[in-house]
Formats: C-alpha cells, sequence, structure tokens
C-alpha cells in the first residue's frame, strides 16, 4: 500500500490545472490511475517481453530468462492474479508474442517457438526457428518477433558497444525478416539501440531509437524496406546477398549538419517521423503501442504510445501524413510509473498493460521491476489531442473546449524551433534554437481548435516546440501537459488565413531576440539587462593591479572537472579561466555552499529555454557563471569571491551532468 501513496504523491506535484468542481489541483492521476499486480516472493519478474494472449492471461518473458503466465491479471473480484511458469532457460528474451497457439520468444540469439503440447499449462517443445550469431557483446539485445498479415516475422538487433556503437555479429544494427522456414532477410538498417517496434493497423512499420552515437536524441522512425534509418555501423553488411541498399558506412559524413540537411545527399537515409526532445521529454525511448481500444482508453484512438525506461514514463504520439509522408507530435501522457518501462500491451477491456524493469538500466522509478495496469478513470483530460502542419503555422486540437479569451489570445502560446546535429558524437546539444513569433490565433466555433498562425517562415525539417500555457477550459481547467513536440519534415500545403498583424505583443521582442541569436543574453527574464553582473568577461576597469588569482579548470572525460577543489581568499580579484577541452558542451557555475544539486535541478527544469539561457537558472544561489562553452573552447570570468568563507561549490549545469561534475571552491580567510 505504501507503494501506490508514494506513486500517489508524486503524480500530485505534477499538478497542471485545478477542478472548477472542487478547487483541487488536478492530476494525471485523476484520469489514469496505477494499479499495482501484486508479484509472488521469488518471481523476479524483469520484464522483458509481455504479450496478452486470447483469453486475457498476461504472458512475460523476463531478462531471467523465464516465461510467466498470469491469470486474472485484472484483478477482477479483488481475486489475486496466480502466476504459472510457462517456460525457462532462455537467453534474455527481450521479445514474446503468441501466434496461433503457440509462444515465440527472441532470445539474443535466435527466435524461440514454445509449445504446451500436453495441456498441462507449461511449454514442453521448444522449437528453434532462426538462429544468428553472436559475438559475445553484452550490448547484443535482440527484440520481437512481431508477426506481419503474410505470416513473416519482424526482429531488430542491437549493435554492439565498444565506446561507439559497431556491428561485430552479421546483421547487428538491422531490422530483419523471418519466415516459418527460418529464412532472414535484411529489411532495413541504420538502427542502434531499437528497444521497440510495431506495425500500424495500416501496415506501416515504426520503431523507436535511443539517444547515443549518430541520434542527437530519441526519436521513431516510419522504416519500409531499403531504409536506412541513421547508425551506419550496420551498413557493414550491406554487401551482402539480399541487402536491400547499397550505401557504405563511408558514404556517411559526419558533419554535425542537422540530419534532414544531410538526408538531401544520403541515398537510403531516412529522416524520423517523431523526435523526443532529450531531458524534455524522455531520456530513452522502448515500446510502440497504437491506441485500439476503440476510446475506452480515454479521447487518444488511433494515437500511440511510447514508453520512456529512464523516465519511467509513457508518452503520447499524434501523427498524421503530410505529402505522402508520416510527421507529428508528441507530448508527455502518464508519469510516476514504479521502474523502467520497456513493454506495453493491451489488456481485453481496453486497459494499459505496462511491464518494467531496472537492473543495469536506471530510472526513476525506484523498484527494480514489475508491472502496472493503466486503467483511464472515465474522465475527461484537458489536453492538446493533437497539433497539425498548417501552410502559415499549427493547429491545435483540444479534448474538451477551450475558453475563447484565453485561447484567442497569441500570449497564450509560445512556440520554439531547434534541431540536433547528426554527427558520431554521442547524443547532440539542441541546435539553432529560436522563437518563432505569432501572428495571431483564430479559434474554431466550438472552441476545440485553436489555429495558431506564425509571423515568419517556418523551418522544415525543424522539431517546432507548442506551448500552450494560458489556454483554458470552458470549465477553467488548465491543459494537463501544455506542451507538444512537433516534427516539421515538411510544411503542410494549403490556404494560408489571413489576419492582422497584432497591434502589441511581445512576440516582436522574441524575433529581435531570434535574429541576434549570436550573443545570446545571459538570462531571458523580460528586461534584464544583457550583460550580466554574474559574468563579467572583461578585467573590470578598476582592477588596475590585475587579479589577485588565476585559477584555471579544465574539463575531463566523463563528466568531470580536472580539479575537485581550489582555494582562493574572501573578498579577492579572481579570474576564472574555464577550458572546455571535452567532446561536449559545459559550463561551470559557481553557487553558494550546498545548492550545488538544487541548481543543477532548475537548470533541468529550464526546459527549451535552457539553450539560450546557457542552462543558469535565475536564482540567488547563482553567484558567477561561464557561458556553456563548445568542445575546444575557453572564457574568462571575473569576479570578487565571496567575503563569508565557506565551501562554495562549482558545477556544470547542462541537463544530466550536474550529479556529477562539480567541485568546492573553498573560500578561506
Ligand atoms: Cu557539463
Amino acid at each position: 500500500m505504501k507503494k501506490i501513496i508514494g506513486l500517489f504523491l508524486s503524480t500530485f506535484l505534477l499538478a497542471a490545472g485545478v477542478s472548477a468542481q472542487t478547487g483541487r489541483p488536478m492530476t494525471e492521476d485523476d484520469y489514469y490511475r496505477l494499479i499495482t499486480l501484486p508479484i509472488p516472493e521469488g518471481v523476479l519478474l524483469e520484464v522483458g517481453g509481455m504479450t496478452v494472449i486470447p483469453d486475457g492471461r498476461l504472458g512475460v518473458s523476463t531478462r531471467r530468462g523465464e516465461v510467466w503466465l498470469i491469470s486474472n491479471p485484472y484483478m477482477q473480484g479483488s481475486r489475486q492474479p496466480q502466476f504459472r511458469r510457462f517456460g525457462y532457460g532462455l537467453h534474455e528474451p527481450l521479445g514474446l508474442t503468441y501466434h496461433k497457439g503457440a509462444f515465440y520468444a527472441t532470445q539474443r540469439g535466435e527466435i524461440t517457438k514454445m509449445i504446451d503440447t500436453d495441456g498441462d499449462g507449461e511449454a514442453n517443445e521448444y522449437q528453434s526457428i532462426v538462429k544468428w550469431p553472436l559475438s559475445g557483446n553484452y550490448h547484443e539485445y535482440s527484440y520481437g518477433p512481431l508477426f506481419l498479415p503474410d505470416g513473416d516475422m519482424l526482429i531488430t538487433l542491437n549493435l554492439d558497444w565498444i565506446g561507439f556503437g559497431a556491428s561485430l555479429a552479421k546483421w547487428r544494427g538491422w531490422m530483419l525478416k523471418v519466415n516459418e522456414k527460418g529464412e532472414l532477410k535484411p529489411w532495413a538498417t541504420g538502427l542502434r539501440s531499437p528497444a521497440g517496434f510495431t506495425m500500424l493497423r495500416d501496415g506501416s512499420i515504426f520503431y523507436a531509437e535511443n539517444q547515443g552515437d549518430w541520434v542527437g536524441s530519441g526519436r521513431m522512425t516510419h522504416l519500409e524496406r531499403g531504409d536506412f534509418a541513421g547508425n551506419p555501423a550496420g551498413l557493414r553488411w550491406s554487401s551482402e546477398p539480399g541487402s536491400p541498399l547499397k550505401l557504405k558506412p563511408e558514404d556517411v559524413p559526419s558533419t554535425g549538419k542537422p540530419m534532414h540537411e544531410v538526408a538531401k545527399t544520403v541515398p537510403n537515409l531516412k529522416v524520423p517521423a517523431v523526435w523526443f526532445p532529450h531531458t524534455l521529454m524522455g531520456i530513452s525511448t522502448s515500446d510502440i503501442l497504437e491506441d485500439t481500444t476503440s476510446s475506452r482508453f480515454g479521447p487518444f484512438e488511433g494515437q500511440l504510445f511510447v514508453g520512456d525506461q529512464g523516465h519511467s514514463k509513457v508518452m503520447r504520439v499524434f501523427l498524421e501524413k503530410v505529402n505522402g509522408k508520416y510527421q507529428g507530435a508528441c507530448f508527455p501522457f502518464r508519469s510516476g510509473f514504479q521502474s523502467g518501462i520497456l513493454r506495453m500491451a493491451w489488456g481485453l477491456d481496453g486497459s494499459m498493460f505496462v511491464g518494467q524493469t531496472s537492473r543495469g538500466w536506471s530510472a526513476t522509478g525506484k523498484d527494480p521491476y514489475g508491472v502496472q495496469r493503466l486503467v483511464w478513470t472515465g474522465q475527461m483530460p484537458f489536453e492538446m489531442k493533437s497539433i497539425r502542419s498548417m501552410p502559415d503555422g499549427f493547429e491545435v486540437e483540444f479534448t474538451l473546449p477551450a475558453d475563447r479569451k484565453t485561447a484567442e489570445n497569441p500570449e497564450s502560446y509560445s512556440l520554439n524551433s531547434f534541431t540536433y546535429k547528426y554527427h558520431k558524437t554521442y547524443g547532440s546539444p539542441v541546435e539553432d534554437a529560436r522563437p518563432v513569433p505569432i501572428r495571431g490565433v483564430v479559434v474554431s466555433d466550438n472552441g476545440l481548435k485553436a489555429r495558431i498562425v506564425v509571423d515568419t517562415t517556418l523551418r522544415e525539417g525543424y522539431i517546432h516546440e507548442v506551448k500552450a500555457e494560458g489556454v483554458k477550459s470552458t470549465t477553467g481547467l488548465s491543459l494537463l501537459h501544455n506542451t507538444g513536440y512537433y516534427t516539421l519534415n515538411a510544411i503542410a500545403p494549403g490556404t494560408r488565413l489571413t489576419i492582422a498583424a497584432p497591434a502589441k505583443h511581445n512576440h516582436a521582442d522574441m524575433a529581435a531576440t531570434a535574429s541576434t541569436k549570436n550573443t545570446p543574453a545571459p538570462s531571458a527574464g523580460k528586461g534584464k539587462p544583457a550583460v550580466s553582473a554574474k559574468r563579467i568577461t572583461e578585467q573590470p576597469a578598476d582592477w588596475t593591479g590585475g587579479p589577485d588569482q588565476v585559477i584555471t579548470i579544465s574539463t575531463q572525460p566523463g563528466l568531470k572537472f580536472d580539479q575537485t577543489q581550489v582555494q582562493v581568499k574572501a573578498g579577492s580579484r579572481i579570474k576564472w579561466v574555464f577550458n572546455n577541452v571535452d567532446d561536449m558542451l559545459h559550463n561551470c557555475v559557481i553557487v553558494k555552499p550546498g545548492t550545488a544539486n538544487p541548481v543543477g535541478d532548475a537548470a533541468l527544469k529550464l526546459n527549451l529555454n535552457g539553450s539560450k539561457m546557457q542552462y543558469v537558472p535565475v536564482t540567488p544561489n547563482v553567484l558567477y557563471h561561464t557561458n556553456l562553452l563548445q568542445p575546444e573552447s575557453s572564457e574568462a570570468i571575473y569576479f570578487v569571491a565571496p567575503a563569508t568563507p565557506g565551501d562554495y561549490q562549482y558545477v556544470c549545469t547542462f541537463p544530466g551532468h550536474h550529479t556529477l561534475m562539480q567541485g568546492t571552491l573553498k573560500v578561506v580567510k
């Protein structure tokens, strides 16, 4: 019971609106409730694969190599679920499916068919359908199978990891088709760490990718035969018989240009349909599940749910076709799961089973493993149901009618566009972020749609952050989640709206900011001076004798500063030189004693503003700071050391760095 209360409290903090009836903040839990499956002692249910069979039982394959069949997972009549071990002895089966009376699991090195021929509830026949070679590298995860309408199966094979992604054994980094005869047919490559994939009802195949080398951020790609999804390691095998493409690893340049730019010159390179911006949406994408519940799961029929292992959350995706190609938007949906999410499957009642595991893959959900069921309460959340591309902006559709006054006000929204680098480096910073000025908003008669018309030319290929913080429902609710990210591979054709330019609002200022993006202000707050007293980069004129002390701090690989302690005299004049000799972005922020972690957490919450604010939050805990430095660059700042002695700290506040990248600035008398 304690666990359930804890979850309740954590979701409570995500309050995004207030119920008009009760005055209480509305939370995700008011709309989608988590029910935790009790697991018998001794069963290590580290979910690798999960499937619901036609009689409603839940099949789970575990990373420990077992297959469990769970009866009454819905806990109807308060009866406890019953666990029965169906199979065992498999090698890390990360996928499980049920087809024509048999279970199929993908082990590291083969697809295995398991049959219970004598009806005693346990498999007594294990057939190897197909095998593939292994190098023995720990990262050779294998996923699937997924049955296609023609009876073929699909699997995906992770790349090996040797400090970078590599394809040490044949077909690593590929999606492959397999038939019952065990013939492997290479289908597409460029995959790095493809933990989830699915086929939509329209027959299209999507897979979810994890941030890494050549992958700036998590993403979801529509894979067609012969596609190259971005990581070149698997191209090593493109000259093998049956390969549907001839591209070679050396044909893929690591320029750091955005992927949509590089795709113009590299054949087969497929850009994602949807990016999941790193840390803003999630950090490690896993399964994809199309909503086929006929609205029993709420208002999102036909949309996709995508798991995130590291953030222990489920995201939501709206897809549309523009010029015949998929693109769309992602939204936060439900957080607060007990462990890292790897699998999702629909129960017979339209609820969602969420299978979880965290061992070796850290997650915000603190439990090592588990299964939770997500149930719609029947209450309608106020959400952005979809975002559609328009020739002159975006159209946001709401799940409930919006209040006209707030929905028509351009100040209720903000738009930003950005992209990522496509290069062999691991991940990417947010690149080339710019605010998108809004010209006006036109709301439909029923209040369900708001057409946002922009005051600039939209940038194709860029991710567009659409925030609707100020919009209320007619019943006074704020949006449960007010941000979506639309991947604008192509601008939809059509007729532009003619609307007058707004008389006066602050988006003109934002446009001005955009045009001077090379000299970002240290603080994005309105009315703040462009030069901050916390970052003085010229030696003050009155320091006639120069600084009392020069301190030089450099970076080291592995999220470290080269010195973890430096000492200065209280009140002395300091020149602080920060050298970034690493292969990623860092800053150096000097903070009050004991505040490195809270300042780092506050930097995470800057969201997309983080980039332009150098990931330095506005707080009195920040005393001095450098800007965010590119690899192989340096900056000096000048400040007077605090008058009060103590153990001050310096920290890099780039998202994901602050817990490791810290040092102590000892101020002594
Ligand atoms: Cu850093």
